[in-house]
C-alpha cells in the first residue's frame, strides 16, 4: 500500500495507468493468470454481467471491452482470500470495529452462515436451517410486520429482488428502504412528473448520433468507465461535450483508450469535453436556469429578427404544457443572481446555450452531482425543461440519460422494490399468488432510520449493501441499528454494517455473480436491467468461493419458508428450483416482461419499452410538462461568512463503501482518504496551508453537533465557497433532515460546513 502523499496527475485518464492498476488489483487479491479468463467472460453474451456499474454493453460484443474498475469489481469478488469461521473465532466484534473498512473487506469472501454470539462477542458458524429458524422466530414474534425494514442494494438480480419483495409483502409490509433512495430517487420521482416515465430515454446507439452531450455532475472515467468509449467516439466525430462539474475530472478532460492499440503505443489521447464549466457545489439549478434563460433570449432575438426559431416551437405547441409559465419565470430571473448562485458568468452560460441550440440532436446526461441535493427532484425537472425546449426526447441521437449506479438498481425497482406500490401492481401480485398484500405505504431509507431511532422498527433484513456506512448521519444511524432486536445481512464480504448489529445478528453468505449458481434443475442464469432499460441474462462460471454458499434467491426463499411456514401458498422451493419459473411469475405480475424467458435467450437481451421514447406522455395532462423552479438556491441560504458547501466524492479506487485502495490516482491523492479539497483562496482566507490538520463541522439547524476530525487540507481547483471530502468518511456530517422532500434523497452533495485548524473545533 502506498505511503500517504499528494502528486498531481497530468497524464490522460485511462491508458497504461489503468492496465497497471488492474494488474495490481489481481495480484493483491491473489488471482493468478486464470483471473484474466474470468475477466474475458465479463459482459459477453454467454458470460456474466459486470457487477460494477449499470452502463449498457454494446449490442455486438465481439471484442473484450476493457474497464479498469469493472476488472477491480470482479477481482474483489473473485478474490482468493477467505473470511472463515476459524479466522473470525479470534476476532471480537469490538476488535473488528477498530479496523478500517478496507481491512474488513480484505478478510475476503465469507464462507459460512454466521450468528452473533453475545457471550464471546464473536460471529460463529451456524447451520443454514438453524439460522432460518432463529430469524423466523424473531420476525414471527413481532407485534406488527411493519416493525421490519427490508433493505435492498442494487446488485441483487431481478429474480432475487422479486422474491425479496414477495416475501416482505407476504409477511405484511411495504417497508423497502433501498439504495436508490440515496441515489437516483429524484429521477424516479422527477422524470414521471415531466415526461411520464421514471427512466432515461436513450439507447447506447443514440450516443453515436448526438451532436452535443451535456454532462451534469457525473464522473464516467471512474464510475462508468465503459461510457468513455461512447464519449471518445463522440468527441472524435466532432460532437460538442459540455461538462458541468465543480471539479475538472481528469477523464472529462483527456482520455487514452486502453483498448486502442494506436493510442496506447503512441501515448496519444483524445480530448473529451469541449468545455468544462466549474459550477459551484449546489449551483446546478442556477446554471440550468441560466442555460434556459439564454435559450429563450436567443430565441426571442431570432423571432424579432424574423430569423429561423431556435426553440422547437412545433414540439412545444404539440407535446408540452407549461411553457409560458416557465418563460415568464426565466425572464423575471436576473442574470446577476444566476451568476452568483451558479458561480458561472452570463457569457459562459450563454456560450453553452449557443452550443446546445446549434446541436440538432443533444443528450443530457446526469449523475449524483445533480440529484443528491435538497431540490434534487426539481433539478431533474429543470434539466428535462432544457431537453423539451428543443424537442430532444423521442428521436434518434437525443434524450435524457440518468446514469444509474449499481449494476441492477434499475431492475430492482422494475420488479417491485418500492415502498410506494401502486394498487394496480398489488392487485396483480394478489391475483398471481393468492394473498392480500399490504396497501399501506412503507419506509424509504431515511424513514427507516427514523423508525429504528424511535423504536418503531425492530428488525432489519438486508439483501446486500452496507447500510450503516452508506446512510447519512452516521452516528444517528449507528445508534438506530444498535437498538434493534434483529439484523440479518445477505452478503459476500464482511463490512461495517455487520459490526453495528442488533441483539441477534446473522450474516448469510451468498454466491457472487461470477460464480456458478446450481439449483435442483441445473445451473441457473439471473437477469439484470441496465441504465438504458436493456434486460439480459448473466451466468457465472467460477466455482463458488465456498461449498456452503447459497444463491441470494435460495436464501430469500429459505427465509420466507421459515418465516411464513408451510401454510404459505407461494411455492418457494418450486420457484427457486428453476429461475425460469420466477421469470414466468415476474411476467405474470408485470406485463412489460411479456415473453421474458424467450427474450433473454436472444443475444444482447431485450429493451423494456419506454413510452416517452415514442413521445407518448403518461402524465396527468397527457403532455410533457415544463416545470417552474422557484428561486435559484438548491440548499438553504447560509448567513455564516465561514460557511463552505461540502460535496462528498467517490475516489477512483472505491466502489461505494468498498475500498480498493486508499488512493485516488486522477485527483493526485495517494495512500490516504482523510483529506479535504479546498481552493487556494479559501485556504488563504482561513490561514490554512497544504497538509494542515483540520476538523469539519456541519452548520446544523437541529442543535446537534456533527464533527469529523483528523482531515488534511489538499489544495484543489474548486470554485470559491466549496470543498470536497470522500464518502463514507464524511457521512457523519450529512444530517438526516437535509433531504429532498419529494424524493427523500439525502443532500450528500451539499452540506454546509465550517473548517477549523487543528484536530478539534
Ligand atoms: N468504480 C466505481 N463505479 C461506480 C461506483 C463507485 O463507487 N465506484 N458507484 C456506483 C453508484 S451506486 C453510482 S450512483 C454511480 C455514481 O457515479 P457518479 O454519478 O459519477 O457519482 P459521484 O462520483 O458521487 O459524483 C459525480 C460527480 O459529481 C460532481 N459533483 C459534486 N457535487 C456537485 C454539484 O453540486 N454539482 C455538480 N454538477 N456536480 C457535482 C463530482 O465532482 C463528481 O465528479 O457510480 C456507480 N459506479
Ligand atoms: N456521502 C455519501 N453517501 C452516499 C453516496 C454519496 O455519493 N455520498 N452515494 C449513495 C449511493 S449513490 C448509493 S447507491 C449508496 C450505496 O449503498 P449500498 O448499496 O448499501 O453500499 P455498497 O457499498 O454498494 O455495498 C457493498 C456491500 O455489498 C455486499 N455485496 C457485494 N456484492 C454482493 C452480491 O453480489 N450480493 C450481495 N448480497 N451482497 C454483495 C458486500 O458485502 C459489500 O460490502 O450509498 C449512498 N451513500
Ligand atoms: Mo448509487
Amino acid at each position: 500500500m502506498s505511503k500517504p502523499h499528494i502528486r498531481p496527475y497530468t497524464s490522460p485518464a485511462g491508458g497504461w495507468g489503468a492496465l497497471e492498476a488492474t494488474g495490481k488489483a489481481l495480484v493483491e487479491q491473489g488471482i493468478p493468470a486464470a483471473g484474466a479468463a474470468t475477466l474475458l467472460r465479463m459482459n459477453q453474451p454467454e458470460g456474466f454481467d459486470c457487477p460494477g456499474c449499470a452502463w449498457p454493453d454494446p449490442k455486438h460484443t465481439s471484442s473484450f471491452e476493457f474497464c479498469e474498475n469493472g476488472a477491480k469489481a470482479v477481482a474483489w469478488e473473485a478474490t482468493a482470500k477467505r473470511c472463515t469461521p476459524e479466522r473470525l473465532a479470534g476476532l471480537t466484534v469490538a476488535a473488528l470495529e477498530t479496523w478500517s473498512d478496507y481491512d474488513l473487506e480484505m478478510l475476503g469472501r465469507l464462507t459460512h452462515p454466521l450468528a452473533y454470539d453475545e457471550a464471546s462477542d464473536t460471529y460463529r458458524p451456524v447451520a443454514w436451517d438453524e439460522a432460518f429458524r432463529r430469524i423466523a422466530a424473531v420476525l414471527d414474534g413481532l407485534d406488527s410486520p411493519d416493525q421490519v425494514e427490508f433493505y435492498t442494494s442494487g446488485r441483487a438480480s431481478n429474480e432475487a429482488a422479486f422474491l425479496f419483495q414477495l416475501f416482505a409483502r407476504a409477511f405484511g409490509t411495504n417497508n423497502f428502504p433501498d439504495c436508490s433512495n440515496m441515489c437516483h430517487e429524484a429521477t424516479s420521482v422527477g422524470l414521471p412528473q415531466s415526461i411520464g416515465v421514471g427512466k432515461g430515454t436513450v439507447l447506447l446507439e443514440d450516443f453515436d448520433a448526438a451532436d452535443a452531450i451535456l454532462i451534469f455532475g457525473q464522473n464516467p472515467g471512474t464510475n462508468s468507465p465503459r461510457m468513455m468509449t461512447s464519449l471518445r467516439d463522440a468527441s472524435r466525430r466532432g460532437a460538442a461535450i459540455l461538462s458541468f462539474n465543480p471539479l475538472r475530472e481528469r477523464a472529462l478532460e483527456r482520455f487514452q483508450a486502453p483498448q486502442n492499440p494506436i493510442e496506447m503505443a503512441s501515448l496519444t489521447s483524445t480530448p473529451i469535453s469541449s468545455q468544462i464549466y466549474q459550477v459551484r457545489v449546489g449551483g446546478d439549478a442556477a446554471a440550468l436556469k441560466g442555460l434556459l434563460k439564454a435559450c429563450i433570449e436567443r430565441d426571442d432575438a431570432a423571432a424579432a429578427a424574423d430569423a429561423a426559431r431556435l426553440l422547437d416551437v412545433n414540439f412545444i405547441a404539440g407535446h408540452t404544457t407549461g411553457f409560458e409559465a416557465l418563460a415568464a419565470d426565466l425572464r423575471a430571473t436576473p442574470w446577476p443572481a444566476i451568476e452568483r448562485a451558479s458561480g458561472l458568468t452570463r457569457a459562459e452560460l450563454d456560450a453553452a446555450a449557443g452550443t446546445y441550440l446549434r446541436a440538432d440532436k443533444a443528450i443530457l446526461v446526469y449523475g449524483m452531482g445533480l440529484v443528491q441535493h435538497r431540490r434534487g427532484t426539481e433539478n431533474v425537472r429543470l434539466l428535462t425543461n432544457l431537453a423539451l425546449l428543443r424537442g430532444n426526447i423521442g428521436r434518434p441521437g437525443a434524450g435524457i440519460c440518468p446514469v444509474r449506479g449499481h449494476s441492477n438498481v434499475q431492475g430492482n425497482r422494475t420488479v417491485g422494490i418500492t415502498e410506494k406500490p401502486t394498487d394496480a401492481f398489488l392487485d396483480r401480485l394478489r391475483d398471481t399468488f393468492g394473498f392480500e398484500p399490504p396497501r399501506r405505504h412503507g419506509h424509504d431509507v431515511v424513514a427507516a432510520i427514523e423508525a429504528m431511532r424511535s423504536g418503531q422498527a425492530r428488525a432489519f433484513v438486508a439483501l446486500g449493501g452496507n447500510f450503516v456506512a452508506a446512510a447519512p448521519d452516521t452516528e444517528a444511524t449507528r445508534r438506530a441499528m444498535r437498538g434493534l432486536a434483529l439484523t440479518v445481512a445477505i452478503s459476500t464480504k464482511l463490512n461495517r454494517g455487520h459490526l453495528v448489529h442488533g441483539r441477534q445478528a446473522f450474516i448469510l453468505p451468498c454466491l457472487a455473480r461470477s460464480e456458478v449458481d446450481r439449483q435442483e434443475t441445473g445451473p441457473q442464469s439471473i437477469t439484470v436491467e441496465d441504465s438504458m432499460s436493456m434486460v439480459h441474462a448473466s451466468a457465472g462460471r467460477n466455482a463458488p468461493a465456498s461449498a456452503h454458499l447459497r444463491s441470494e434467491t435460495a436464501i430469500v426463499a429459505g427465509l420466507a419458508r421459515a418465516t411464513l411456514g408451510p401454510a404459505s401458498t407461494i411455492p418457494w422451493e418450486h420457484l427457486t428450483a428453476d429461475y425460469d419459473r420466477i421469470r414466468t411469475a415476474i411476467e405474470a405480475v408485470f406485463p412489460i416482461f411479456q415473453g421474458y424467458n424467450a427474450r433473454i435467450r436472444v443475444r444482447g437481451g431485450f429493451h423494456l419499452t419506454s413510452l416517452a421514447r415514442e413521445r407518448i406522455w403518461a402524465t396527468p395532462s397527457g403532455k410533457a410538462e415544463f416545470a417552474v423552479y422557484e428561486g435559484l438556491e438548491e440548499d438553504p441560504h447560509q448567513d455564516d461568512p465561514e460557511a463552505l458547501w461540502l460535496t462528498t466524492l467517490r475516489s477512483h479506487d472505491q466502489y461505494n463503501t468498498t475500498l480498493y485502495s486508499l488512493s485516488d490516482r486522477y485527483r493526485g491523492v495517494f495512500g490516504q482518504r482523510m483529506v479535504v479539497f479546498l481552493n487556494e483562496a479559501e485556504m488563504g482566507r482561513r490561514g490554512l496551508r497544504a497538509g494542515d490538520a483540520v476538523a469539519l463541522e456541519t452548520l446544523s439547524t437541529d442543535g446537534v453537533s456533527r464533527v469529523v476530525e483528523g482531515f488534511k487540507v489538499v489544495p484543489y481547483r474548486l470554485p470559491d465557497g466549496c470543498c470536497g471530502a470522500y464518502y463514507p468518511e464524511a457521512n457523519p456530517l450529512v444530517p438526516l433532515y437535509a433531504r429532498d422532500p419529494q424524493s427523500g434523497t439525502p443532500s450528500y452533495k451539499a452540506v454546509p460546513v465550517r473548517i477549523r485548524a487543528g484536530r478539534g473545533m
